[in-house]
């Protein structure tokens, strides 16, 4: 902490330098604009005559280092006088202008804020995470968010300076992305007729009357991932293979095992119906594929591969015969099989696969990273084997599960109660991983399947504080995790999430 404060007013320039400043700092302007009425114009060049300045110090893109993986460190330096951001990568001043914001009056979040004084402390930051990827999933199929929802919770977690969303675009439930080669998918896959209503678990089952649906166009896509790439966040999008597909096979039965779904699932759970392994069902996934790799720019597609039940496998004559003819032991073995093609296809792309731990069941293709949602004992087992892991455990991380005891008292939703403080309390480095394995731990992700969240207020609800807590078990070093100040700190975060409308849990 310095002496004095920054005192903004009408005048105050906002002035940027480097690769990728400018459109850093007309976020900036953007979010403080509503709030303070003042033009903050942002000019470029190295104009360190204006009040804030914010320069990239990369002088190019290429010396970045790799390129899905950029250096996040930034320097904040505020007087009296001046604001000074500065980072070696425009991704340093993303995260950094987020701090900027925290330091402002809460009511700044606010778009009709009370008459206030805007001002930062003086004071010096420097800052760098501790994880690569620092995660939020978002499942879109279960229930549909639109494109301003889904930005807005972009939004939301740039502001918590993650750099990850994993968007869930495909399940038994719901198809949400166009693709072209196969209108289908989009025409019968989008919608199911009606919904299971209350817990999946209560029989009979009851269902509403309600369609449900709606899928993103390749133009929505591209909304939703330049609203991301300009906060330095990548989409990662998931196609779900080889189950979880009902969605597909009722636009496609062809690509399925002979039974043919009318329309996509209409409770929770998972179907049967998974693809068959036909070379034209090969085709059509790499065709997905292919347009999913012209919308999304990341390294990383996920390809799903959890929870797929093997009836349909054991009970075909075809497939029977397949696994045979490529002298694969198992119905286990086929899906590792399919799971290698796959793998094979993105790399010639120049993607990375990465999947649910499921995938590792039967043998990991090359370079291929795991999303880790059941035991740890896998992550454990899968960063041995020196494959890259983003931690997704269930017993952490699943923020469609409860959080508050009695639950009782709660909405309906998933699993048992995860509290705001298990969720701090959570360490991504599994216990007893060698030091020099630690770095194939990439991180974490917490996940927010929509069985039981159809709105966006809902999701609010399910998301914060929990979404909080693991921005700083990701960002934190370990030794600097503190709880009860945390909690202190939520407390003055709350008016900023106010301001914001979000739907805030109110415990603990
Ligand atoms: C398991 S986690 C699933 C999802 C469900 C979730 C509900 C995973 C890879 N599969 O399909 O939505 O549980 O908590």
């Amino acid at each position: 902490m310095g002496d004095g404060r920054f005192l903004l007013n009408r005048d105050t320039v906002i002035s940027a330098e480097g690769p990728g400043a400018i459109s850093v700092a007309e976020l900036l302007a953007s979010h403080w604009r509503p709030a303070t009425g003042f033009p903050l114009p942002v000019v470029s060049g190295a104009g360190r005559s204006a009040p804030i300045h914010l320069a990239c110090l990369l002088k190019n893109d290429i010396a970045a280092g790799d390129p899905e993986f950029p250096d996040e460190s930034y320097r904040l330096q505020i007087s009296a006088r001046a604001v000074r951001l500065t980072a070696e990568h425009a991704a340093g001043l993303a995260r950094g202008i987020q701090t900027v914001r925290q330091l402002m009056p809460a009511s700044s979040f606010s778009a009709a804020p009370p008459d206030s004084e805007w001002f930062l402390p003086a004071l010096v930051i420097e800052d760098c995470p501790r994880f690569c990827w620092r995660g939020m999933h978002l499942d879109v199929a279960r229930h549909f968010f639109s494109v301003e929802e889904v930005c807005r919770f972009i939004d939301l977690i740039a502001l918590h300076r993650f750099n990850r969303l994993h968007l869930h675009l495909t399940d038994d439930q719901g198809w949400r992305i166009e693709i072209k080669k196969y209108p289908r998918l989009a025409e019968v896959g989008a919608w199911r007729p009606c919904t299971v209503i209350g817990s999946h678990s209560v029989r009979p089952r009851r269902y509403d009357d309600q369609p449900h649906g709606g899928f993103y166009s390749h133009e929505d896509i591209r909304r939703i991932v330049d609203f991301a790439t300009r906060r330095h966040i990548t989409v990662v999008p998931e196609i779900e293979m080889p189950g979880h597909v009902q969605a597909a096979i009722a636009a496609y039965p062809e690509l399925g095992n002979g039974n043919r779904p009318r329309e996509p699932l209409c409770h929770w759970g998972i179907s049967n119906e998974i693809l068959n392994m036909e070379a034209d069902t090969l085709a059509f996934v790499r065709d997905v594929l292919s347009e999913v790799m012209t919308l999304f720019p990341g390294r990383y597609v996920h390809i799903g591969g959890d929870e797929v039940p093997k009836y349909e496998w054991e009970n075909s004559r075809r497939i029977q015969a397949q696994m045979l003819e490529l002298g694969v032991r198992d119905e286990q073995e086929l899906q590792g099989w399919f799971i290698g093609q796959i793998g094979r296809f993105l790399a010639e792309h120049d993607r990375q696969l990465i999947g649910w731990d499921e995938i590792a069941d039967s043998g990991l293709p090359p370079g291929a990273a795991v999303t880790c949602w059941r035991d740890e004992v896998n992550a454990l087992a899968i960063a041995r084997q020196e494959h890259e892991v983003v931690m997704a455990p269930c017993q952490f991380l699943y923020f469609d599960f409860y959080q508050a005891d009695p639950i009782h008292e709660e909405p309906l939703a998933n699993g048992r109660e995860i509290t705001v403080g298990r969720v701090y309390a959570y360490e991504p480095i599994p216990g007893g991983l060698e030091q020099e394995k630690h770095r194939w731990i990439l991180g974490a992700q917490g996940q927010l399947w929509s069985e039981y969240i159809a709105s966006a207020e809902h999701l609010d609800y399910m998301a914060f504080p929990r979404v909080c807590a693991l921005a700083e078990v990701l960002w934190l070093p370990r030794e600097r995790k503190n709880f009860r100040q945390f909690l202190r700190r939520l407390g003055a975060h709350r008016n900023r999430l106010r301001a914001l409308s979000v739907n805030v849990h109110p415990l603990p």
